[in-house]
């Protein structure tokens, strides 16, 4: 049987709006993944500590504060120094347009999907691009970094 990919979703800061990841992450779970959801107020530190410690194929990540410009740069600086470059960052939330191009093309997220993506884009999007580093970085029969 294939493992499972894993995900997870992050609230990074001091954003309380929890409806849209706690929604994501029930849709994953659903579609197979095995999820683990960080709660709120997370520090990029700690995410980072989250993805390393999970052997996580793709990360989450919803804002809806406005902080996106500061917060995912440095979440995506730390995956870097923690020898995670390849990991795929997907970011929701609360995104202008302009902002959601440069999160793309200057600092290497994977994709910005705001509010009426329908779920199932979001999934599919999670496991093509968790699949593909998976089968990347951790080899064919997808075995983890750990064990
Ligand atoms: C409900 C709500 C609240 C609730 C939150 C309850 C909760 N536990 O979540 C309460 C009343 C607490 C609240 C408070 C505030 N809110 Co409010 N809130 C909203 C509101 C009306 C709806 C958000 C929501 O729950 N939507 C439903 C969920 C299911 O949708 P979603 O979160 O957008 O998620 C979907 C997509 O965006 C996407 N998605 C989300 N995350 C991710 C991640 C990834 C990786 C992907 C791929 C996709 C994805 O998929 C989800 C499913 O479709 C929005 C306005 C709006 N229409 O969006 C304002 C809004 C987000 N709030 C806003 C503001 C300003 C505030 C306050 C600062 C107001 C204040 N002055 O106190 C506070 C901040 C509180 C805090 N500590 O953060 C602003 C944010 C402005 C900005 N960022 O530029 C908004 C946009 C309203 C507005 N138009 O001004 N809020």
């Amino acid at each position: 049987m294939a493992i499972p990919l894993r995900a997870v979703v992050a609230k990074p800061g001091l954003d309380g709006h929890d409806r849209g990841a706690k929604v994501i992450a029930r849709a994953l779970r659903d579609a197979g993944f095995e999820v683990i959801y960080t709660g709120l107020h997370r520090t990029p530190e700690e995410i980072v500590r989250t993805c390393l410690e999970e052997d996580v194929d793709v990360l989450l990540v919803s804002l809806l504060s406005g902080a996106h410009m500061v917060l995912v740069p440095e979440i995506i600086t730390r995956l870097r120094e923690a020898g995670l470059a390849e990991l795929p960052v997907l970011v929701g939330g609360i995104i202008p347009p302009a902002d959601a191009r440069k999160l793309v093309q200057e600092h290497g997220v994977a994709a910005v999907m705001g509010p009426g993506t329908p779920l199932s884009e979001i999934v599919a999007t999670a496991r093509e691009k968790g699949q593909h580093y998976r089968e990347k970085v951790k080899g064919p029969g997808g075995q983890g970094l750990i064990g």
